[in-house]
């Protein structure tokens, strides 16, 4: 496009969401990921809803309204249409037939079932829905009021996360995921050993679409993905019950702590509707938070690597790698339950100049163990992240594993660089916050891609990625400095 005529990277971004917006949901990428992808439509609702508050609040609700009956959000909701656009399909979970789990088969002993008439994954991802809902009510109040909003899914989120704590607890206390897709960072050197464990063959043979749209030294290998379809074979059959064991069972940082930022949110959530007298009690929500972080400190910190690992249920063993995974707790650093950055009211106390905690007193607001702030950010700026080129790698440059191209494995994605940022931000560390925001710049020059190269910036993976321009969108026109905020006042 000639200079003169180049649009506003915000309208680049919001035409791409609208160009992947089918009506009731946005699809990930129209060719790779054709249908709703559970993190991702929170992610896109948290751009959609500064032009678009309305279809925000559409998008979670359609994603909400494929919950399981037992609580479960599906990984994925088919758009049975396009099933042959993607692998596994609805047809994998028996579902689109009428007959399968993820179409409301009838409940057998322990066996799991889906929502009537939806087909659907049976699978999760990390639950970062309710800090989204709570993101895309404070954008608009008036129109979340009018609608019912924070009433409509704050039950459906309280259940989506009683279904973690009391289906998917590990013996630490927390989360645990039963599949690498289950992670959102498929591809991890942090799943490596665990996944080595499992069998590479499956029944259903292996078709894989997606090289179709990314080239295949970036993609997961085929290897990898026999043991992919096995594991989630394994649990299909189980009846995607959470009491037999499928070979995997591992504890990530970034889960965890998003489920600690959105119980936060469900915590402002219910506050906001105590006054309309429904019951929703702030402090289980607060207290929910604080076990999760209490265990996450006692469970995942690593000293030596300065950052959170992931840990094998099974075993009982950490992985000792450091991967952007593990920085991401750096969001629970700040006041997130007083919506301010200043000292927390209860709990651990935050230096707002430094980040460094202080206090050792079970807390609700500012929760990291005294000095794991400061040695989270060390590490964010040291030489196997931010020091060591111009944009945050999914993995550290000093992992033997670390490849620039390889998907989850070094590349730079825009929704970590989102959740860094908000986390720097609420710490006042503008250095860093303009470090991570440099990545945004790049988003729409390299037509909005899924990911990218961390030293050169160049685009990789699918292009027009939604959750990339949604993010980019949140970047250029949020005002917000902390991850929970107040909602907007009505403008006069
Ligand atoms: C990628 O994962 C899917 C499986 O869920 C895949 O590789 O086919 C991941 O990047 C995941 O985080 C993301 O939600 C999904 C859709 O964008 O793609």
């Amino acid at each position: 496009m000639h200079k003169d005529l180049e649009e506003d990277p915000a309208d680049a971004a919001a035409r791409v969401l609208e160009a992947s917006w089918t009506g009731r949901h946005t699809v990930p990428a129209t060719g790779l990921y054709p249908h709703q992808w559970s993190w991702d439509s929170a992610f896109v609702a948290i751009g959609t809803r500064h032009r678009e508050p309305a279809r925000a609040r559409a998008e979670l609700v359609t994603l909400l309204d494929a919950q399981w009956p037992d609580g479960r959000v599906p990984q994925i909701v088919y758009d049975v249409e396009r099933d042959d656009d993607y692998a596994p399909g609805a047809g994998f979970w028996g579902a689109g037939t009428g007959a399968g789990l993820g179409a409301g088969a009838p409940s057998a002993g322990t066996t799991a079932t889906g929502p009537a008439g939806r087909a659907t994954s049976g699978l999760v991802q990390p639950p970062v829905h309710a800090w989204a809902a709570w993101l895309v009510h404070c954008a608009d109040p008036a129109g979340s009021a009018r609608e019912g909003f924070l009433a409509r899914v704050y039950p459906r989120l309280a259940r989506w996360h009683e279904y973690l704590h009391v289906r998917r607890t590990g013996a630490v206390g927390l989360p645990v995921t039963k599949h690498p897709w289950e992670t959102g960072t498929d591809n991890s050197p942090l799943w490596d050993a665990a996944l080595e464990r499992v069998p590479p063959q499956s029944r259903t043979p292996v078709r894989r679409p997606d090289l179709r749209h990314a080239g295949t030294g970036e993609r997961p290998g085929s290897r990898d993905y026999r043991r992919y379809y096995r594991l989630a074979e394994t649990y299909r059959d189980a009846g995607c019950a959470d009491d037999v064991p499928v070979g995997f069972a591992m504890v990530c940082p970034l889960f965890s702590t998003l489920l600690a930022v959105s119980e936060l949110a469900l915590a402002r959530m219910a506050a906001a509707l105590h006054d309309g007298g429904r019951g929703a009690r702030a402090d289980v929500h607060e207290a929910a938070a604080a076990r999760v972080v209490a265990a996450m400190d006692e469970h995942l910190w690593d000293e030596e690597l300065g950052l959170y690992v992931a840990l094998d249920d099974t075993t009982g063993r950490t992985v000792r790698r450091a991967t952007v995974n593990g920085l991401v707790p750096l969001l629970l650093a700040a006041d997130l339950a007083s919506g301010t950055t200043g000292p927390a009211t209860s709990g651990r106390k935050v230096d707002a100049a430094t980040g460094t905690t202080a206090g050792t007193a079970a807390g609700v607001g500012t929760v990291l163990a005294t000095g794991r702030a400061e040695r989270l950010l060390a590490t964010l700026a040291g030489p196997g992240f931010l020091g060591g080129g111009p944009y945050l790698p999914s993995i550290s440059r000093e992992d033997p594993a670390f490849d620039p191209a390889l998907y989850w494995r070094g590349p730079p994605w825009f929704n970590m660089s989102w959740l860094l940022l908000r986390a720097v931000q609420a710490l006042g560390r503008d250095d860093l916050a303009a470090r991570l925001r440099e990545h945004f710049a790049v988003a729409e020059p390299e037509g909005f891609p899924e990911y990218t190269d961390p030293d050169t910036g160049a685009g990789r993976g699918t292009r027009q990625f939604s959750w990339t321009a949604a993010l980019t969108l949140d970047v250029l026109l949020s005002k917000e400095t902390t991850a929970l905020p107040n909602p907007t006042p009505p403008s006069v």
